[in-house]
């Protein structure tokens, strides 16, 4: 593995090299009806966001609309907004949690 003879005579070894997974930016998106206080719970719960930094992206999100919570790989993305959306449903809140590629 690795070793490779060229036109050249010579051999050579090709570095193993490790393709980087695409990354995904998980989305809170702002709503009139979910407690502010719900959203810093979820973020802490599923984000792993403490208090302070919690509140300060809930209050961005209430401000702008939008809000970064945090990038992972696809299928980490794809489970996060499964379990914030199941769990604000479970308590009856419209929150909408969405993914993009960074
Ligand atoms: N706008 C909501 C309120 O005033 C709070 C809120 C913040 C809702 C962030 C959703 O993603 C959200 N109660």
């Amino acid at each position: 593995d690795g070793d490779g003879g060229n036109q050249t005579g010579l051999l050579t070894r090709t570095l193993p090299k490790t393709a980087r997974p695409s990354l995904y930016r998980v989305l809170l998106l702002n709503d009139d009806y979910t407690p502010m206080e719900f959203v810093v719970h979820i973020l802490e719960r599923f984000f792993h966001k403490n208090l302070e930094e919690a509140t300060q992206i809930m209050l961005h999100v209430h401000q702008k609309g939008v809000g970064v919570c945090g990038i992972f790989t696809y299928e980490v993305a794809e489970t996060k907004v499964t379990q914030v959306v199941d769990f604000a449903r479970r308590h009856q809140h419209p929150l909408q949690c969405t993914m993009e590629k960074e």
